[in-house]
């Protein structure tokens, strides 16, 4: 296997991104970041790319920033929330702006930021083995990448407050009881079915799944009356498309549609 910090491979319609630091579980070295960045720009501007899988090599899917290379105390010039401004943020926004849908694939423990990574995917597929840990409060951290905008919103402010806190880690299967998973599946059979679901996405009409991310990015931020004007905004879009116009042929004419994701 090829050992750049990050693997990047398309198979028809599915790109897949794969952390590949597996001697340190995927820890996120500068390397890493810089790759993962380059790696979702080209899934974003592939138009032939219509579904992304993230996952990582080996036994983990992220152990978070790579504690190796951190400069604690910006010795060395570091400064902590620079280096999160040039390197996380530009991922994560990438994640959650792609106009297709993400699975994250959580092989193995996900941890600090490397949870963060996880919890930008669209849907959140585990391994039984999988473990999840808001790592950064025992290093003297912020949960960070995001990690205190996704907990909340998607485990409840109880839970994300403990989460943060206790730095607890927990199971897959607590993960999916929280609500922060979609989907636990024996790990032997986690990429084959997030690759299957991929597949399946990468078959849909893609602009849609791009206006669904746009209206559920923000909505917590918005009222009811600007919500309702947002999926109007996009509804008109959305019918505009060819897929739309396939959708409801293949309806009425009781065959399965074939979208283009156009
Ligand atoms: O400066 C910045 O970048 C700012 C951004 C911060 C964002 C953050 O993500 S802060 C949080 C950083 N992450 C952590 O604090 C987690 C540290 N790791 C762990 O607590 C444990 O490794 C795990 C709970 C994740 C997994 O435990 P376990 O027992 O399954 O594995 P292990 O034996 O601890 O780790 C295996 C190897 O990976 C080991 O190396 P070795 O001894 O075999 O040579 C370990 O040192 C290495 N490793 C694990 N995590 C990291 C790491 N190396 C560098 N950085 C890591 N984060």
């Amino acid at each position: 296997m090829s050992d750049a910090p990050v693997l990047y491979q398309v198979d028809g319609a599915v790109a897949t991104i794969t952390l590949n630091r597996p001697d340190v579980l995927n820890a996120l070295n500068v390397a890493l970041m810089v790759s993962l960045r380059e790696a979702m720009a080209s899934a974003t501007s592939d138009e032939a790319v219509r579904a992304v899988i993230v996952t990582g090599a080996g036994r983990g899917f992220s152990a978070g920033a790579d504690l190796a290379s951190t400069s604690p105390g910006g010795s060395g010039g570091g400064d902590t929330g620079n280096l999160l401004r040039e390197r996380y943020h530009p991922v994560i926004l990438a994640m959650r702006n792609m106009p297709k849908p993400i699975i994250s694939a959580v092989n193995g423990v996900a941890a600090g930021a490397g949870m963060s990574i996880a919890m930008a995917g669209d849907i959140i597929l585990a391994g039984r083995s999988a473990t999840f840990l808001q790592a950064f409060s025992k290093i003297g951290l912020v949960p960070d990448a995001g990690s205190t905008w996704f907990l909340p919103r998607y485990v409840g402010d109880v839970r994300a407050r403990a989460l943060a806190i206790l730095a607890d880690r927990i199971s897959a299967q607590d993960a999916q009881s929280f609500g922060l998973v979609w989907q636990v599946h024996e790990d032997a059979d986690l990429l084959p079915r997030a690759q299957e679901m991929a597949a399946k996405l990468a078959a849909m009409p893609t602009r849609a799944y791009a206006f669904i991310k746009q209206a559920l990015n923000d909505s917590h931020q918005r009222d009811l009356p600007a919500q309702l004007e947002l999926e109007a905004t996009l509804q008109s879009q959305a019918g505009q498309t060819e897929d739309f116009r396939e959708g409801v042929a293949a309806f009425l004419q009781k065959r399965p549609p074939q979208f283009k994701g156009r």
